[in-house]
């Protein structure tokens, strides 16, 4: 499937700001780039603990070969660069600032590589007017040019490497390929359970779900990877510590906590599930890929910025639904981000799951018919410059 490797030469740099999008992104926009475009990628990174979670093959080593990708730590005090190991193209993930001395390095170069800031993923309307636009170096003869990831033609699209989409359909579509990977974590649920998993930052709403979905119509298994949200659902269930392997029950509720998965693994689970609690910029995605209805954490910001950014989206994901179940949806997902109390959440999300799978698959296949992102990218880069 791969293209026939290039003499190209791409830098990708990526600070860890928090949590796991930042390297989450990035490390999957790297392997990509590799593994069907042929492109020598170097990942300069500040935080390699943060890489090694997410893909546990990775060291903690200055430096190291892994899945296509040359990955380099981005030290404090950044190496000596020469004009010559200044690449073709420069990614700067997230305004990430790279370090003065490299830029220096590329407006010395005969011919200044293509520089492009990777942005925040967001549905909002402006950034179709942003994207793509240039900015003119203050000092230097460089241009760097602002690339927005987005769900419209008009944007950057979204990262979708090949093969994905079936492989989903593989798993999707036998039942017994479903067992089968979610019994490589020892999770075995009961016939006509319900099964979801639970990827969020600390929230607040959580009680209110957790105790509706306890005495709601169906059995629930509640899959929780590690992170954030497992201590809240320790308390609610009064005990110190879930331990994995283990199923926790209560009322029509069972829990059980996985480990922290790699990246790929995560995609399989959320494969499995039938519904899928995401957060953030990575796995809110690869919920949308998963073709099940999925709730989204949005990462909060300042002055409640990002529930402008989380009205936009639901404006364009519900925009083929009917009135009534545009407002339903929009209404979970607000709960679920504001704490506008929950209790109501489970139910409403139990009546609208058939019309929500069929929306699901509809909006995956709107997402699928645009180019994905790093072919976008690589696309716009070998454009010629006038
Ligand atoms: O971790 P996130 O909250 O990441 C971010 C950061 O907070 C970042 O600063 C912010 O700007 C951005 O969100 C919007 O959520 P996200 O983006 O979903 O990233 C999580 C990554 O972790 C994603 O690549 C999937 C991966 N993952 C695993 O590999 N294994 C797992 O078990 C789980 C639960 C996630």
């Amino acid at each position: 499937m791969s293209n026939p490797p290039t003499s190209e030469r791409w830098d990708i740099f990526c600070r860890v700001i928090d949590n796991f999008g930042d390297i989450g992104v990035c490390w999957r926009f790297a392997r990509q780039l590799s593994a069907e475009h042929g492109i020598h990628v170097r990942l300069w990174l500040d935080d390699l603990s943060a890489l090694k979670k997410i893909w546990p093959d990775a060291c903690l080593d200055d430096e190291q070969h892994l899945a296509g990708v040359y990955v380099r730590v981005w030290p404090d005090a950044f190496p000596l660069i020469t004009t010559d190991d200044i690449p073709d193209v420069v990614i700067e993930a997230f305004a990430c600032d790279i370090p003065d001395t490299y830029v220096v390095a590329m407006s010395q170069r005969p011919c200044p590589p293509r520089w492009f800031n990777l942005e925040y993923l967001s549905a909002e309307d402006w950034t179709q007017d942003y994207h793509t636009l240039n900015s003119m170096h203050p000092q230097f003869a460089l241009n760097k040019i602002f690339f927005f990831p987005g769900f419209r033609q008009n944007t950057g699209g979204l990262l979708r490497e090949k093969g994905l989409l079936s492989k989903r359909d593989q798993l999707q579509s036998h039942a017994d390929r479903r067992t089968q990977a979610l019994s490589q974590w020892g999770v075995h649920p009961h016939e006509n359970s319900l099964i979801v998993s639970l990827f969020s930052y600390e929230n607040s709403a959580l009680h209110d779900l957790l105790d509706s979905m306890k005495q709601g119509d169906r059995t629930v298994l509640c899959l929780i990877p590690d992170g954030k949200i497992r201590p809240a659902v320790e308390r609610w269930l009064k005990i110190d510590t879930m331990h994995e392997g283990e199923v926790y029950r209560s009322g029509q509720l069972r829990f059980q906590r996985l480990p922290f998965l790699p990246q790929d693994s995560y995609d399989t689970l959320l494969f499995c599930c039938d519904i899928n609690f995401v957060r953030g910029e990575d796995s809110f995605v690869r919920a949308q890929w998963a073709a099940r209805p999925f709730i989204w954490h949005i990462y909060p910001q300042e002055d409640d910025v990002h529930l402008e950014k989380l009205d936009a989206f639901l404006d364009l994901y519900t925009k083929r639904l009917k009135d009534k179940e545009k407002q339903t949806i929009k209404s979970i997902f607000f709960a679920w981000n504001q704490n506008l109390g929950a209790s109501h959440l489970w139910q409403e999300i139990l009546d609208l799951l058939p019309i929500w799978n069929e929306h699901s698959h509809t909006w995956c296949q709107q997402l699928n018919s645009q180019a994905d992102l790093v072919e976008n990218l690589v696309h716009f880069s070998r454009k010629p410059l006038y």
